[in-house]
């Protein structure tokens, strides 16, 4: 397949300032007439060819300046329009005539119909499989869109923009016109007509703008639309409050459906959402559902801003708009809710998500410079480490120059099409400072290594610090330059509080972060009076693993005085995953595990600990997973062990915990109306990691099945169901709160998800077979990617010791899913095969199971670009 270059890009010869486009609705077929004004750059040659993106596309006619286009004019495929005999005149008219079957659409790209209602999804490059176009983000268009359709079966009838026209039309159909005036690229384009319910609102800007807000869903789910109008609404404000940001159009509407390949889309003034991410009340949803809600509306509309007033130039600089907008969705959220425990949680996504990728044969820069797929570059990198490479920019700026610089960058580049170096220009601008050494972290793949030690003199009252940096080699990068790494770090005193220092010496140290530029650093505190502990990369300020030598008694010291506490957090999820791991060596080698008394009860006190939020003692609670285990280990791994050292671990703190656990569940238990803030959703996520601590100690499934029944609300059940489906999925207990789950949401879609998602984490070795028959259940679809997600893109991302059981079935299983899914959804099939991503660092027998069905699956000869993108990068 064509690989794509970023030292290729090459501006287009044609742009295209405006486009009116027209649609004559049908599911079987739709008509799409698109008058496009073309204008031909004032450097291009008089007769460079015009060549338009297709996908998939019958052209119907071909006009230009109104007239017939001559055969001999252009040459059509159904991927290509290329028009060669073109008017002198710089400026002309082209109508392009296309004929489109939105029914029989299984990708979820370009025009669809999902559950009887028509909508569009055109990033990356959906656009071309609606009309001929350039279909790249550099061309900037004014729309103006017409749609037609059957009044009864779409009543509704949006566009991006502001509506401007509508009315009736004979034998039952109708038409709307809308009108967008901010030039945007076509991936912004969304069309939505159908039969839907509405939540309505209204929402003054700053400056007195009046926007009525509409949250489109089925009928009859307009309540559960309540909470994320809610989000909008405080996302809104706070853009204005925090980045002086305000929303633009009269109308702002968001819709969901069910049939969706991601979480949302941020089309301008018109976001379309998988329902999963808007719908939510206390019965259907969970805490970690509304706070997901939340952070995507967030996220969605602050694209208006990042992303869509100012887009990418080309697909390379995606991050531009994706790691800018994740930065500050986190914000969002940090802001709304406990900042502290929203940082854990992000760090705990990086590691589990960006890391693996970063270390494996998917590793690519933050800023790709080449691609087969695009859509294969909607990864965790981009996103994830994206949003850390902001917040970097941040911590070394400070918050006023990082201000002063997105100022400038909205202001320069507002209306363009740019690129990551505009983006850093305008913080180098605004602040005075070189950025050169910094940007490194968009163009070089692979995390980071910091290596640490540190001694102190008493004599001298003075601590020195040695710190080397290394970044591992990746794909096609061997060499690797020195980055510039800012570490926020702390010297805690005996009694926890932090030490002065009189000065300091090797490196740049401001404002509590050290500046690491060059190979190695000796760092010198000196007027530091007592020996300290050195906590480092505070509020994880950099995304890299550490070599720290340090011996537990500090570790456990910081876990219990840090003043930071992401710290705290991290210092002991640091004690815990080492005893995991030496567990699991004890395990392989036949021995019992055994664990440390004070990792033991500093894990229980914390829990118990009422001086500290409850969200935060859940974390503190909750044991390192399975996943997390093996990417520490790094090579030869047995998840078979490192599950059986869990289980033992969660077993000793369980019993450690005992009297204590069942007195703080029991009191935690409050009688008050639900409510999905912070505070009670950190008490009930407390419940939830005791609950199964208290089973455990039990060895009894009464205790969360009597939680299971007595649950107002779905994060408890949920819960309740998740322990007793982990740990008694073969009692009386489990198998009857499975079937009563069952039974209560067998309507309900986006619920029985959950079913299907607590199944597949089951550890046994049935499981394999499980899920095969409940692909068999009357509610799975393969063609809806969330039925995928929750069955069998859980079982692979959730379920270490039954995806990769020895026997290799676990493979075989979602292989042949990756398979037969492709010929439907080469997108969601391609996502699901990079769970194969870290095969090589397994032990020999799993490994050779997984290197045999993965070149099973390269030699088809069917295989989408997608799939065979990610499968030769997985191999290579
Ligand atoms: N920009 C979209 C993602 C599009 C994915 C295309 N394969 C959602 C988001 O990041 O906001
Ligand atoms: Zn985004």
């Amino acid at each position: 397949g064509q690989i794509f270059r970023l030292e290729d890009y090459q501006p287009s010869n044609y742009l295209i300032p405006e486009i009116a486009l027209d649609f004559r609705l049908d599911p079987q077929e739709t008509l799409v007439t698109a008058t496009l004004t073309v204008e031909r750059i004032a450097r291009a040659p008089a007769d460079a060819p015009l060549i338009l993106d297709g996908d998939g596309l019958t052209l119907e006619a071909l006009r230009i300046n109104g007239e017939e286009a001559a055969t001999d004019s252009h040459d059509v495929s159904p991927d290509r329009l290329t028009i060669t005999r073109l008017p002198a005149s710089r400026q002309f008219e082209l109508t392009i005539v296309t004929r489109i079957a939105p029914a029989m659409n299984t990708t979820l790209m370009g025009l669809y119909v999902s559950n009887g209602v028509f909508c569009t999804q055109c990033e990356a490059e959906g656009f071309r499989r609606i009309t001929y176009f350039l279909d790249r983000p550099d061309i900037l268009s004014v729309y103006t869109v017409r749609m037609e359709a059957d009044r009864s079966e779409a009543p509704l009838l949006l566009s991006n923009g502001n509506p401007v026209e509508k009315g009736v039309l004979a034998d039952g159909r109708h038409f709307a016109v809308w009108h967008d005036p901010f030039p945007k690229p076509s991936y912004l384009f969304a069309l939505v007509a159908g039969d839907l319910g509405v939540v309505k609102d209204r929402f003054t800007t700053a400056s007195g703008r009046e926007v009525d807000l509409g949250i489109y869903v089925e009928h009859g789910k307009e309540e559960r639309a309540t909470y994320a109008m809610d989000a909008l609404k405080r996302s809104m404000r706070w853009d204005e409050d925090r980045f002086g940001r305000e929303y633009d159009l009269d109308v702002f509407n968001i819709v969901a459906v069910s049939d969706f390949n991601m979480g949302a889309m941020e089309n301008k003034g018109l976001n379309v959402f998988n329902d999963k991410y808007v719908l939510a009340d206390h019965d259907t949803a969970t805490d970690a559902d509304f706070a997901n809600i939340e952070a995507i509306i967030a996220h969605e509309y602050f694209h208006n801003w990042t992303g869509n007033r100012i887009t990418c130039r080309d697909w390379f600089q995606l991050c531009l708009k994706e790691g800018l907008t994740v930065f500050r969705d986190h914000e969002f959220s940090a802001d709304q809710r406990s900042r502290a425990v929203k940082r854990i949680a992000e760090v705990r996504g990086l590691r589990a998500h960006q890391f693996p990728e970063d270390q494996g044969p998917l590793a690519h820069p933050v800023r790709p410079r080449r691609y087969r797929e695009i859509n294969n570059f909607y990864t965790a990198t981009v996103y994830e480490k994206g949003s850390e490479v902001v917040r970097m920019l941040c911590t070394i700026l400070g918050s006023e120059a990082f201000r002063a610089g997105m100022d400038l960058y909205f202001d320069r580049h507002d209306g363009q099409a740019v690129t990551i170096e505009d983006f850093v220009k305008s913080f180098e601008d605004a602040s005075g400072r070189d950025l050169s050494q910094f940007s490194l972290w968009y163009h070089q793949a692979g995390t980071p290594n910091v290596a640490l030690s540190s001694r102190y003199d008493g004599n001298k009252n003075a601590l020195t610090v040695e710190i080397e940096q290394s970044v591992p080699p990746t794909p096609s990068e061997n060499r690797k330059r020195l980055m510039h790494i800012p570490l926020a770090f702390g010297l805690v005193g005996p009694d926890g509080s932090d030490l002065d220092y009189e000065s300091v010496e090797g490196a740049n140290v401001e404002n509590g972060v050290m500046h690491l530029r060059r190979r190695r650093h000796q760092i010198t505190f000196k007027g530091v009076t007592a020996r300290p502990v050195l906590s480092i990369n505070r509020g994880f300020s950099a995304p890299v693993t550490l070599s720290v030598e340090i011996n537990a008694n500090e570790q456990l010291f910081l876990a219990r005085h840090d003043s930071d506490p992401f710290s705290r957090w991290q210092a002991l999820n640091t004690l815990l995953t080492g005893a995991l791991i030496t567990a699991s060596k004890s395990v392989r080698g036949g021995k019992k595990p055994v664990f440390d008394d004070e990792i033991i009860s500093i894990t229980a006190d914390l829990a118990a600990d009422e001086t500290l939020e409850e969200a935060f003692r859940a974390l503190t609670l909750s044991v390192p997973g399975e996943a997390d285990v093996a990417r520490e280990i790094g090579r030869d791994i047995d998840p078979d062990t490192i599950h059986a050292a869990r289980k033992a671990l969660l077993l000793a703190i369980a019993q450690a915990g005992g009297e204590t656990f069942r007195k703080l569940y029991d009191g935690l238990l409050d009688n008050a109306p639900f409510s999905p803030d912070a505070r009670s959703a950190g008490r009930r996520a407390l419940r939830n990691t005791l609950i199964e601590f208290l089973t455990l100690d039990d060895a009894n499934p009464a205790a969360a099945y009597r939680q299971f029944e007595d649950a107002d609300n779905m994060t408890e059940r949920a819960g309740a169901l998740t322990v007793l489906a982990q740990h008694f999925h073969d009692t009386a207990e489990g198998r009857a709160a499975l079937a009563a789950f069952e039974e209560r949401y067998s309507n309900n879609p986006l619920v029985l998800d959950k079913w299907f998602q607590i199944q597949a984490m089951i550890p046994s070795a049935e499981t394999v077979s499980l899920i095969r028959n409940l692909m068999k259940h009357p509610q799975f679809l393969l063609a809806n990617p969330n039925r995928v997600r929750a069955l069998v893109g859980t079982f692979s991302m959730a379920n270490q010791t039954a995806f990769h059981s020895a026997d290799g079935e676990g493979y075989r299983l979602v292989a042949e899913t990756v398979t037969a899914l492709d010929r439907h959804n080469p997108q969601v099939a391609a996502r699901l095969a990079t769970a194969f991503r870290s095969w090589r660092s397994l032990e020999k027998g799993r490994r050779e199971h997984a290197r045999k069905l993965l070149s099973e699956m390269a030699r088809r000869d069917d295989l989408s670009r997608d799939l065979a993108d990610i499968l030769e990068r997985t191999l290579a």
